[in-house]
């Protein structure tokens, strides 16, 4: 199909009337997240990885862009700050509101969330020791598990924690896998198979339907272009 850009910007264009903002997950997510905002026809005003700036306008006149931690995307859509928002699963799996909705899979920044030990570890048999930053996500899995767990909150780095005794298991990211290898850890079992979403408030989703549904639209063929190529 020959697609025209410029249509794109008209049929957004039309459905908007009030201010709309899009919060955009930074770091690994925002790489492959430009590119999908490109082809539904958004443009930041400038480059986003080159400036130090927040927030941004494009070539929509009543779309803005900010840019911000991937943990706080969920919490900005739910208040209202923005939007619509982009993060990945296991950011919205731990973040957990009734209030959000997501209404596209934008398959990208896709990996797993597994749980893992030092590789041929004896696992205790009663209470295991868990260290992750999703504590939430952990709670939930090994209470559905019938495990008994305790939890133990980490910011980063997990791997370490079995190595220096922290933890029997962690639950964590895993991609290619070699993070884990690396230091000696082997994956076990698969929480959630992961890709970023993007996310609404079910508020707003009633309240600017017209405005969000062509977005949503754009970017869901975007998404099946990338699929197909
Ligand atoms: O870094 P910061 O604390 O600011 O935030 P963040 O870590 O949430 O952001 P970022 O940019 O690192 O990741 C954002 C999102 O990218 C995550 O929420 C996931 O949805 C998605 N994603 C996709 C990943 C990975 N792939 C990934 N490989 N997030 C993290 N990793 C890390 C993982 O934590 C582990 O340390 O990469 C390592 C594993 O990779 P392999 O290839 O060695 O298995
Ligand atoms: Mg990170």
């Amino acid at each position: 199909m020959i697609r025209n850009p410029l249509k794109d910007k008209e049929r957004i264009s039309q459905a908007m009337t009030q201010p709309l903002t899009i919060a955009l997950s930074k770091g690994r997510i925002l790489d492959d997240t430009l590119p999908l905002l490109a082809e539904a026809g958004i443009h930041p005003a400038e480059d986003i990885k080159k400036s130090r700036k927040l927030i941004f306008d494009t070539n929509h006149e009543h779309i803005k862009l900010v840019v911000i931690r991937a943990t706080d995307v969920p919490t900005y859509v739910e208040y209202g700050a923005a939007d619509l928002g982009v993060a990945g699963k296991d950011v919205l799996m731990e973040y957990s509101s009734s209030n959000l909705c997501e209404p596209l899979d934008l398959n990208i920044a896709t990996c797993r969330l597994m749980t893992a030990a030092l590789k041929n570890a004896e696992l205790p048999v009663g209470r295991l020791k868990v260290a992750t930053k999703f504590v939430n996500v952990a709670k939930r899995y090994f209470a559905e598990q019938g495990r008994q767990v305790d939890i133990i909150k980490l910011y980063g780095g997990m791997e370490l924690a079995p190595i220096m005794g922290l933890a029997d298991l962690i639950v964590d990211i895993v991609d290619t896998g070699s993070t884990l290898k690396a230091n000696g850890l082997e994956a076990l079992d698969l929480i959630a198979p992961i890709s970023s979403r993007l996310v609404a408030s079910r508020a707003s989703m009633k309240v600017k339907h017209s405005q969000i549904q062509p977005i949503i639209d754009q970017m869901a063929a975007a998404v099946e272009r990338q699929r197909n190529a």
